[in-house]
């Protein structure tokens, strides 16, 4: 029965945290968790211009976090790398930027508390544009973490990753 409890206001959680800033739609931002004492962590999040001119994201900021930073992948010899992205993250005008594990990403570093899977915070995105959105983010465990930028459609899966509640990190 507690089990159901928790599904049931992690659905509700998700539904909603869809925020839209101007003609941006921004999706439900997944954090990744962490082991007590880690410094530094990433956020995901899918980011829809449904606007006619190009926006970007620029800044990210958040109360856990002494610094954020955009960061991308690079190939180096052979090693993937990240790295802080100049200029930020561009969301072409009738397109979706997923940022997502392995891609782009928000980068939270000096945290000042451990991010348990299931536990909410907020994060303020800034736009080029001069659009602010402040939106709810959820921890998550890293292989709860959607890749697509799509939380739903997954309830069965959802609700069996729920019920387990240590963490292998
Ligand atoms: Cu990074």
């Amino acid at each position: 029965m507690r089990t159901t409890i928790i599904t049931f206001l992690t659905l509700v959680a998700f539904a909603s945290s869809a925020a839209v800033a101007g003609m941006l739609e921004i999706g439900t931002v997944q954090l990744r968790a962490t082991a007590p004492g880690m410094g530094m962590t990433g956020g995901y999040v899918a980011i829809t211009n449904n606007g006619d001119s190009d926006e970007r994201l620029v800044a990210v900021s958040a109360g856990f976090a002494k610094r954020v930073e955009l960061h991308e992948m690079i190939h180096d010899n052979g090693v993937m790398k990240m790295r802080e992205r100049d200029g930020g993250i561009e969301i072409p005008a009738g397109e979706t930027v997923i940022l997502k594990p392995g891609g782009l990403h928000i980068m939270f570093m000096g945290l000042g508390e451990t991010m348990v899977p299931g536990e909410m915070r907020e994060i303020t995105l800034e736009f080029a544009s001069g659009h602010k959105a402040t939106v709810p983010a959820m921890v998550l465990k890293p292989a709860d973490i959607k890749s697509d930028g799509h939380e739903h459609g997954h309830s069965d899966e959802n609700s069996a990753s729920h019920k387990h509640k240590h963490s292998h990190d």
